[in-house]
């Protein structure tokens, strides 16, 4: 049983695609339990370098399957903070803390946690008929999955509180231009280019991309003077890197740099 995902690892590259289309790829618990082990599995495995991650069919990712629980009138609240504590923070945290980078194809509408999974992706393309929705709103939810702390650093305060209290679909182009996403590109263009740029840093200097992640993932909480002073420490462990010795010859030969991710 796959679960509602599809993994596939080649030359350094975990692929994962979220595998539920007739229902837009929304996360049923069990769904979400299995993402998690898989971010786990590739956080964990030195052989993986790069993640990529994109959905089947026409939609990205419709965040939480409603249906997945019983919310009807009448019957007991579902604890959603457990849901969010269990599976919706790890899967963030994750994606966030992994050492390598997340390359996200947003083949398709994204809402609710759909959307704000696909936006802590490291480098996130998105087709031209893609939408974000923060739709949580909709249903007299609050954005989670971290939404309410990136949007406002990517965004600014006026159009985070626009996207979320009014959940109005947000077009890739429009995502593109606010600074949400990396990249808008044509939709029959997408797997490709996207995909192109994962196989590109799964065979690239691991070990600086990590370092690299966790400078701008620090950045945010950091003054200048602690931030400076983590530059200094990331780029003295990076100049000790076979990558570095490596990356400097490639140049001063006129050839290609052979990373090994070290
Ligand atoms: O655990 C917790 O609950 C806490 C965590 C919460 C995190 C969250 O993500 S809360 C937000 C949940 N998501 C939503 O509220 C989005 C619901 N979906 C939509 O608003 C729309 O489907 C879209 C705007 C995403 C797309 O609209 P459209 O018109 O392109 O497609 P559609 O016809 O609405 O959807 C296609 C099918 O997928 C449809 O099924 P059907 O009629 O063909 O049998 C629809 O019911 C189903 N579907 C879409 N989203 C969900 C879903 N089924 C269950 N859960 C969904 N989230």
């Amino acid at each position: 049983m796959n679960e509602g995902i599809l993994v596939t690892m080649n030359d350094g590259l975990c692929s994962i695609t979220l595998n539920r289309p007739d229902r837009l790829n929304a996360f049923t618990a069990v769904m979400l339990n299995r993402f998690n082990a898989t971010l786990e599995d590739a956080a964990a495995d030195e052989r993986v370098r790069a993640v990529y991650l994109t959905g089947a069919g026409r939609g990205f990712c419709a965040g939480q399957d409603l249906n997945d629980r019983a919310v009807a009138p009448g019957d007991a609240a579902p604890d959603l903070g457990e849901s969010l504590e269990n599976r919706y923070n790890p899967a963030i945290r994750l994606i966030r803390s992994m050492s390598k980078p997340v390359v996200v194809a947003v083949n398709g509408v994204a809402a609710g946690a759909g959307a704000n999974l696909a936006l802590a992706g490291d480098i996130v393309f998105a087709a031209e008929s893609a939408k974000f929705i923060q739709s949580f709103a909709r249903i007299g939810l609050v954005p989670d999955s971290g939404g309410t702390y990136f949007l406002p650093r990517k965004v600014g305060t006026a159009r985070a509180l626009g996207l979320s209290l009014l959940g109005e679909p947000l077009s890739a182009t429009d995502a593109a231009a606010w600074g949400l996403i990396w990249k808008v590109v044509a939709d029959d263009e997408l797997q490709s280019e996207a995909g192109a740029v994962a196989r590109r840093l799964a065979s690239g200097p691991t070990a600086g991309y990590a370092k690299t992640k966790q400078a701008i993932n620090a950045s945010g909480d950091n003054t200048l003077d602690a931030q400076l002073d983590l530059e200094r420490d990331l780029q003295r462990a990076a100049g000790r890197s076979h990558d570095y010795r490596e990356g400097v010859a490639a140049f001063l030969a006129k050839r290609d740099a052979r990373f090994e991710g070290r």
